[in-house]
């Protein structure tokens, strides 16, 4: 009964929504319904439930359920247009943009030695970070992962590309292009172009902005290989070369919002920092030493949160109960 009565609490709350937001509105109630498992035909075979996971059958039971993360430009584009929709609806929408506020000013407000000048931090509290977003975005679809731009594959053209394989596309299964140099660097294209999408107040309002340097990537796909190829004595080396060079020359090289303290409010800081965090994924499954070197000894939890940085380290088991998994 009690169940019940929430439910129909639940339905009106959001049918209020629906009439506020229109068809965005209507997303969330479609979602909020209980999620059903897939009938396990498959015994000890993956079957994917209704959110997309990819789960085990064991005694027509799922078990094991992965969030699978796939590469932006080998999703077909309804599924970019998903991601991107559900990027934007949590950053506007009043009953979520409190939760993508809360997420883009922590960021902001960890100080920036810590974040990304030492080792101590960067990996878990970036992993936590991806964790808590895609939490958001799939309270408006559940089938929501995010998707990771492998920039590698593109290193000597990152900035373009042709049609479908350009995560820079001015269509709204794109992040959009280069900023404009004569309206201050805004977008002007794609769905985060000023006329549709603003920054938030603490990032100084405002419309998104990019400015390319039209340089190769060092992270191609050869440096990328010597780089995970690099033995467990050198963590500290691979982790350098992944914070250092590969995160800071995409944040340095599209310039604009993402070059700025306030990167973490362009949408593009999503699918790169999954990329590396894929990256991370990869070296870990290595072996269990690769997996688990390093952060258990630092001392202290993230800065302003309630977690260590050792319990970001298994992807299989993150806190929450949550699976994560990389499509190559
Ligand atoms: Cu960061």
């Amino acid at each position: 009964m009690l169940v019940a009565h929430y439910r129909f609490v639940v339905i009106l709350l959001f049918t209020w929504n629906v009439s506020e937001a229109g068809e965005q509105g209507r997303k969330i109630v479609e979602f909020l319904g209980e999620v059903t498992p897939a009938n396990c035909r498959s015994e000890g075979r993956y079957v994917l439930n209704k959110c997309d996971e990819r789960c085990e059958c064991r005694d027509g039971k799922l078990i094991n359920c992965y969030r699978v993360r796939k590469d932006f430009i080998k999703m077909d584009v309804n599924q970019r247009r998903r991601f991107l929709n559900a990027y934007k609806m949590a950053s506007t929408h009043p009953a979520l943009k409190g939760e993508y506020h809360r997420l883009v000013a922590l960021h902001i407000a960890t100080p920036n030695e810590l974040l990304h000048s030492s080792p101590d931090i960067f990996f878990p509290w970036h992993r936590w970070f991806l964790v808590e977003f895609e939490n958001l975005l799939r309270r408006i679809d559940c089938r929501i992962t995010l998707p990771y731009w492998n920039w590698s594959r593109v290193a000597d053209r990152w900035w373009s590309g042709s049609d479908a394989e350009d995560f820079w596309s001015p269509g709204d299964h794109g992040l959009g292009g280069d900023g404009n140099p004569s309206e201050c660097h805004c977008v002007e294209d794609g769905p985060f172009s000023k006329d549709q999408w603003r920054l938030l107040k603490i990032a100084g309002g405002g419309c998104l902005t990019r400015n390319f340097t039209y340089v190769n990537l060092t992270g191609n796909p050869e440096h990328l290989r010597r780089t995970l190829a690099l033995p467990l004595e050198m963590f500290l080396e691979f982790e350098k070369i992944v914070r250092l060079i590969y995160h800071n020359d995409i944040h340095d090289d599209v310039g604009g919002t993402m070059y700025t303290t306030i990167a973490s409010n362009a949408p593009e800081v999503i699918p790169h920092h999954s990329f590396l965090d894929k990256i991370w994924h990869h070296w870990q499954r290595k072996g269990d030493d690769y997996k688990y070197v390093y952060y258990p000894s630092i001392p202290g939890k993230l800065p302003m949160l309630e977690y260590y940085g050792w319990q970001w380290l298994d992807s299989d088991n993150l806190p929450g109960g949550v699976k994560v998994t990389y499509e190559d």
